[in-house]
């Protein structure tokens, strides 16, 4: 488990980290004492965590780049491309490379910056996730988290979906959205166990829109498919934004210099005609003879800007905005890179807030453990003592069981040790008892009797004493950083 990272949090969490420690000081089960433990680290993150999603290619290191201002991700397809990357702010650069098995080793930034095509591992398949330390302004108000994507075609590779679930928010990004996005927005949220996700903390992006269409200006469309899925997809994300990734990543980064500017005014002051001819496909502008730049500047221009950011390029040109600075200024505009810079995702109270909702849904899933039905099922028999529900003498009974027994078969009113068939068949018969008893009008015994029929269930779908069902997806390799 990685060290928390140590900071300031708000209040509250402050407050929840105090109580969650204290609770976890009581516990005796290990995994519920992990799973507390897996709480505090995660409260005790002094920044939120942002995690980028999607499939292979969607643009999503080109994004995380952009927002970091800086090329640290790799893009295109390398052996770095295929790991879950997280960003987090740190006073020296380095880049720490996680394995499955709890061990660390530490590198280097690869030359340029960033984590470079490979970390040196003939096995990549031993790597949990790579973390990228860096003073980055941008990591300071958050963490990033890059992840691969890779896909069979409609579904992300599981460690993509457990960084997702586990971030306080996430981008998602869809280069032609279509139902494959539905089904893995579907599983990212629930694996965060269908609570902490949804339409508040969860962005759309319609991304590579220069992709979308062979329009000259590709936005019009873009936005029109942005807007149709942001209202086909409004129960699940908050928007859908459209964004030009690579014309962001190079607009906000370091790479386009005075050099770069000189040589798109010289396509801009050549003859127009070939110009525009030659720029309508990448073919042509590789081939392009006596062309005005020579092929290392075409390629250069290529690979920063897309045939779409050249154009761009041209038309502020053609607007008079002739300098570097004016130009990258024109290419953030025209990226629409600045909608996903001010999310408010890092607000203190937003911070706070994230905290509880986290909170709120470790404590559902620890709701489900029979050691807290149990819990609940104390106050029933309270209750009953006190005659604030009524309940026939056989109900009674088995309410008491499941109250009392310590282990499945005694809560199911059986001997110690009997076969788990007998036990699935003692639970699966009382539970339409209990369903019976909460169609009954009293508030506090269908309270109680909903908490017998739940526990009921859960020891016929996991098996006596857990033995049987898998654990729910959620529980297994939680988080890369634990
Ligand atoms: N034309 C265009 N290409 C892009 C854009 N964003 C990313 N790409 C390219 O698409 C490829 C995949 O991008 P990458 O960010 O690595 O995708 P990821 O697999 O989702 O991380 C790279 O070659 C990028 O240069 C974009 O907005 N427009
Ligand atoms: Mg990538």
């Amino acid at each position: 488990m990685t060290a928390p990272s140590t900071g300031p949090v708000g209040p509250v969490t402050a407050r929840l980290i105090e109580l969650c420690t204290r609770t976890r000081d009581r516990l005796r089960t290990p995994e519920l004492r992990d799973r507390v433990d897996g709480l505090v680290t995660r409260l005790g993150e002094p920044r939120i965590r942002v995690a980028v999603g999607g499939r292979m290619n969607a643009g999503k290191s080109t994004l995380v780049n952009a927002l970091l201002q800086e090329r640290l991700a790799a893009t295109g397809a390398t052996e770095t491309t295929r790991l879950v990357t997280w960003f987090r702010h740190g006073h020296q650069a380095r880049v720490r490379v996680h394995g499955r098995d709890g061990g660390e080793r530490v590198l280097p930034l690869a030359p340029g910056g960033g984590v470079g095509a490979s970390v040196g591992d003939a096995d990549t398949a031993g790597i949990g996730h790579l973390t990228v330390e860096t003073p980055n302004d941008a990591l300071t108000r958050h963490t990033l988290v890059d992840t691969p994507g890779m896909d069979s075609l409609s579904r992300l590779d599981p460690d993509s979906l457990a960084a997702l679930g586990d971030a306080d928010a996430v981008v998602y990004l869809m280069p032609h959205p279509g139902a494959n996005d539905v089904e893995a927005i579907d599983a990212v949220r629930g694996w965060a166990g269908g609570l902490r996700l949804g339409a508040a903390n969860m962005l759309g992006v319609l991304s590579r829109v220069d992709t979308l269409s062979d329009d000259d200006d590709p936005w019009p469309t873009a936005r029109q498919v942005a807007d149709r899925y942001a209202r086909d997809l409004r129960a699940v994300l908050s928007d859908v934004v459209p964004v030009a990734g690579l014309l962001a990543e190079t607009a906000r980064g370091p790479d386009f210099t005075e050099a770069d500017a000189r040589c798109l005014r010289t396509l801009a002051d050549a003859d127009r005609g070939r110009v525009t001819r030659a720029l309508r496909s990448v073919q042509r502008l590789r081939r392009w003879e006596d062309a005005p730049l020579d092929a290392a500047d075409r390629e250069r221009l290529l690979e920063m800007l897309g045939l779409h950011g050249i154009r761009v390029g041209l038309a502020l040109l053609d607007e008079g905005r002739r300098s570097t600075p004016a130009l990258l200024e024109g290419f953030a505009q025209r990226s629409g890179i600045a909608a996903l810079e001010h999310l408010g995702w890092d607000a203190p109270d937003e911070v706070d807030r994230r905290a509880l909702l986290a909170l709120q849904s470790d404590l559902d899933r620890l709701r489900l453990e029979p050691a807290l039905r149990q819990v609940e099922l104390a106050g029933a028999l309270v209750d009953l003592e006190a005659g604030r529900m009524r309940l026939g003498d056989e109900d009674v009974a088995r309410l008491r069981d499941l109250a009392t027994g310590v282990d499945d078969a005694r809560r199911l009113g059986l001997e110690a040790g009997a076969a788990p068939a007998a036990v699935a068949a003692a639970a699966a018969a009382q539970i339409p008892q209990w369903r019976r008893l909460e169609a009954r009008s009293s508030r506090v015994l269908q309270r109680h009797v909903r908490t017998a029929r739940e526990l009921c269930e859960h020891i016929l779908f996991t098996g006596p004493d857990g033995s049987g069902a898998p654990t729910p997806p959620t529980w297994q390799a939680r988080t890369p950083s634990r």
